[in-house]
């Protein structure tokens, strides 16, 4: 067992595990949800926010903050911790995903991507030797290798030439991070298995990233336009074949029934804009579904948003939030986005008690049925 990740117990009845993840800046205890803050901000809270709300640890990501402000800037300032006052773990995403679904003109070399800047076209190149550059810079609790996403669907050859490239690409920042002393530091750099819809492609790439010895694995490639059912096949054919002993995230989603299903799926690790970024469009989420605030039917509700639910959001009314969504105020982001992102929070907490109780599969699956059917 390594002694960064420990595995406290696995369910019985699914594949669901319940553990305890140590990096640099502290223990995540998981399954968990991390809020993404790609700019250095979650959007719309503050650092005291994420904490009130249980937030264990958040992501940024290498793309947008070596754009602007840089890297080298946030290096001389102490960091990505201290410079968006946030003393917590961070995981950074490598840029390699974000180069494909932002940038211009990409073009792909063996040793990396070339692309323009989608803020000012500015001619820029991303490959292992600079992400792992840039997340040192940043000062990255958890960074992720640089790796290349088939997009949905993907014929066969041009996704086997992905995975290839993917693991040169892992081996290569592996290297550096050793090299130079990164991972002796207790920062720890997760591998990325992608292999898109086809399970053989899946299983060999975790295999062969699973004999690197990385202190973690990522699911990549999944949420990319496929059916959920697609999805959660994808990310059934790879977790067996995952290592037990480290930690899994699945990158990228999802709803509150996926989360729970990839639980279920034996994945420790989850990040989405989701509930942030519907938040600012007046959605909130409900144990009876989600719920759109917009809606004239909630013009004179007294009730708070949910009667089960106890954050600083659920001191309003539901007639409240709407008039400050309607009126587009910006508490409106500030409360939904609170709301939200305590909801995916509380439902990670509630699946490691019944993980813990040993009746996680009953559990999840009366809570996604109640989610499913509920008349918000
Ligand atoms: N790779 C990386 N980041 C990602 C993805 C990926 O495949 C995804 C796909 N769900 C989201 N973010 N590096």
């Amino acid at each position: 067992m390594p002694d960064h990740f420990q595995l406290l117990k696995t369910d019985t009845a699914t594949a669901a595990r319940r553990g305890r993840l140590q990096t640099r800046h502290g223990v995540i205890e998981t399954p968990i949800f991390m809020p993404v803050g790609t700019q250095g901000t979650v959007k719309s809270l503050t650092p005291a926010h994420l904490r009130e709300i249980g937030s264990q640890i958040i992501l940024g990501n290498t793309y947008h903050l070596n754009l602007r402000p840089t890297s080298e800037l946030i290096k001389e300032l102490g960091g990505l911790h201290a410079f968006m006052g946030w003393s917590g773990p961070i995981l950074t995403d490598s840029g390699g995903f974000q180069v494909f679904s932002l940038a211009k003109l990409r073009k792909m070399h063996d040793d990396g991507v070339e692309f323009q800047s989608h803020l000012d076209g500015k001619k820029l190149f991303l490959g292992p030797r600079e992400v792992m550059t840039i997340q040192q810079n940043l000062g990255s609790d958890i960074a992720m290798v640089i790796d290349e996403c088939p997009p949905w669907p993907c014929d066969r050859d041009a996704t086997a030439e992905a995975c290839a490239r993917s693991l040169r690409w892992a081996v290569k920042c592996k290297e550096i991070a050793t090299d130079n002393g990164f991972l002796a530091a207790g920062h720890h750099v997760f591998a990325i298995v992608q292999g898109s819809t086809y399970d053989d492609l899946r299983r060999e790439a975790a295999e062969s990233l699973a004999a690197l010895d990385f202190p973690g694995y990522a699911v990549g490639g999944v949420s990319v336009g496929e059916p959920e059912p697609e999805m959660l096949k994808q990310v059934g054919a790879t977790t067996p074949f995952m290592p037990v002993d480290k930690p899994r995230y699945t990158m990228g989603l999802g709803t509150p029934p996926q989360l729970l299903k990839m639980v279920a799926l034996g994945v420790d690790m989850f990040d989405c804009v989701l509930p942030s970024r519907v938040a600012r469009n007046g959605l909130v989420f409900t144990p009876d579904g989600p719920m759109n605030l917009k809606n004239e039917k909630y013009r004179a509700d007294p009730r708070p948003i949910s009667e089960e639910i106890n954050n600083y959001t659920t001191q309003f009314s539901r007639a409240y939030l709407r008039h400050l969504t309607v009126a587009g105020e910006i508490l409106a982001c500030t409360l939904c986005t609170l709301h939200n992102l305590h909801f995916y929070l509380d439902l990670m907490a509630q699946a490691r008690a019944h993980i813990e109780a040993g009746d996680y599969g009953t559990w999840y699956r009366a809570w996604v049925e109640r989610y499913e059917t509920g008349a918000a």
